[in-house]
């Protein structure tokens, strides 16, 4: 693998995490696959650069630059990174 993932959260709290967000995460460290993570939390200057790059906000969003893959929607998230990275 060439470079790491990248994966967008945002937290809602600093003890309160996304739900949807949890289950990508949870499955990136199964699956050992290295990311980095740009929290965007309420009032991040972050969440405009999503805006901007994907048209809105939302989140998780992932992004793989091994395969050009943009992605949002934490089930469909979850079911290409098994899909594209599990043995
Ligand atoms: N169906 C989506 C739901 C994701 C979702 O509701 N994300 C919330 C945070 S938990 C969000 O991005 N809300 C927009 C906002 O906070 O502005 C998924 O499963 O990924």
């Amino acid at each position: 693998m060439s470079s790491s993932i990248i994966l967008v959260l945002k937290y809602l709290s600093s003890f309160q995490g996304s739900p949807f967000c949890k289950l990508v995460r949870e499955v990136l460290v199964e699956l050992e696959l290295p990311h980095l993570v740009r929290s965007c939390a309420r009032g991040s200057p972050k969440r405009q650069v999503l805006y901007e790059k994907a048209g809105h906000f939302q989140v998780p969003y992932l992004e793989d630059p091994n395969t050009g893959v943009q992605m949002f929607e934490s089930a469909e998230i979850v079911e290409y990174l098994r899909a594209t990275y599990a043995l």
